[in-house]
């Protein structure tokens, strides 16, 4: 036996040691690799459906030209949509959130679209699983629950200029009977049935 047939012998696996033709060590390494894309599939489902973490959907695109003055976001705020239900407009731009407060009732299941006619902005809401990445031209949505009364602020999470750290509103969680006899108050302040006491707690 030469001596250069040798050395290339010793640089093989041993035939035994192979499983159809692959070394144990790279079998471990692709096990590792499947059961870490098997724990990564299982993460984002779980987040995904369980957690309800969303990616900010792509829903429509709109023109950031005209998405202050055209459409929903020209009247940014609160609206109702059956029972329980209701959607948000919400306009991100430098330096500002338009509405500056919003005011649900305890319980409403609300769909946030967030949009900006300017520049790239944040918008998260404190103490909830509520942060997207606003960027012109795009409608970013989530959907949240809210079943918790008191005041939950809304910050840009994306630095946008010198007066990026004064833009910010609050989600006002209050009780169905305050809903209510605010609403009745911004339209009808005579109205006095069955809400009258709780209207005159909010008023008073
Ligand atoms: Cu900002």
């Amino acid at each position: 036996m030469s001596a250069p047939d040798t050395l290339e012998r010793e640089q093989e696996p041993a035939d035994e040691h192979l499983t159809m033709g692959i070394d144990p060590w790279e079998k471990n390494w692709m096990l590792v690799s499947i059961v870490l894309l098997v724990v990564f599939a299982a993460a984002i489902t779980v987040a995904g459906f369980a957690a309800g973490f969303q990616l900010p959907g792509e829903e429509s695109e709109v023109d950031p030209r005209t998405v202050a003055t055209e459409g929903p976001w020209a009247e940014p705020g609160l609206r109702e949509l059956g029972e329980g239900r209701y959607e948000a407009y919400i306009l991100a731009q430098a330096w500002s959130f338009a509405p500056r407060e919003l005011v649900v009732p305890i319980g409403a299941e609300v769909d946030i679209y967030v949009t900006s006619p300017d520049l790239q902005h944040g918008f998260k809401i404190t103490d909830t699983n509520v942060n997207m990445q606003i960027v012109p031209g795009q409608v970013s949505k989530l959907s949240f629950t809210f079943d918790e009364i008191g005041e939950f602020p809304y910050i840009c999470t994306e630095y946008c200029g010198s007066a990026h750290a004064a833009m910010f509103g609050t989600v006002k969680v209050v009780s169905q009977a305050d809903f209510d006899a605010a609403e009745s108050g911004a339209t009808d302040t005579s109205e006095a049935t069955d809400t009258s006491e709780a209207t005159a707690e909010a008023q008073g």
